[in-house]
């Protein structure tokens, strides 16, 4: 079902659970064109999540700062394309949680291993703030902190589990976020680690 976190923000559990193994072996062929890796944020640190991207813009950070490109800098060519059946997850779910007519021109694919975290954050690199972001989590369960407008405002926890969509939009778009360090397990499809894909409509 759906579950209202904060106004504009959805949790919708399972969502994606009856898509998994067809995402998973997306995931693989994408992941064989353009690798993850850990980017270097512009204060020169790896990030402690693997990232790759699929669609017309992948999200990237560098010595230089983040960014949207077209070209995966490792290759110098186009990120894999962005498979319809994600476009379509993503439309669906935005769809559900109450923004119609969502289109991502980015996939932001980020890979936690045991001990991977993010630290607290907003997402503002994308065009138009006001289209919501859909996030898909896939394998191992991971804690969510949910924050505020303030990167000091108090952050709620949120366990977030395979085949969890969370749409992030309206008042809760620029909210600072986070995840806390994967905890050790393995997961019966993915193993040892946690998948988020995040579609943004970044242009
Ligand atoms: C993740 N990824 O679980 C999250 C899912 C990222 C990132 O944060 O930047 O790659 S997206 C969570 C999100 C996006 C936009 C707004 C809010 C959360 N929010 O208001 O909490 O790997
Ligand atoms: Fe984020």
């Amino acid at each position: 079902g759906r579950e209202e976190l904060a106004p504009g923000a959805a949790v919708l559990r399972g969502f994606a659970r009856p898509h998994a193994e067809h995402l998973a072996a997306a995931i693989a062929e994408i992941t064989a064109r353009a690798p993850f890796r850990h980017m270097l944020t512009p204060g020169g640190q790896h990030m402690s999540a693997a990232m790759t991207n699929c669609g017309p813009l992948g999200w990237i950070s560098d010595r230089n700062g983040y960014r949207y490109e077209a070209c995966d800098p490792l290759s110098g060519t186009p990120w894999p394309p962005m498979p319809g059946s994600f476009a379509h997850l993503a439309a669906d779910a935005a769809a559900a949680a109450g923004y119609p007519g969502f289109l991502p021109d980015a996939c932001l694919i980020n890979r936690y291993d045991p001990g991977t975290r993010m630290s607290l954050h907003q997402d503002r690199d994308e065009r138009d703030l006001t289209a919501p972001i859909v996030s898909v989590s896939l394998g191992l369960p991971a804690v969510f902190l949910f924050g505020g407008l303030s990167r000091s405002d108090r952050s709620d926890r949120i366990a977030l589990m395979h085949g969890d969509v969370v749409v992030w939009g309206g008042p809760s778009r620029l909210r600072f976020h986070g995840i806390l360090p994967v905890k050790e397990g393995t997961h019966p499809l993915l193993g040892r680690q946690r998948i988020n894909l995040t579609f943004r409509k970044a242009a």
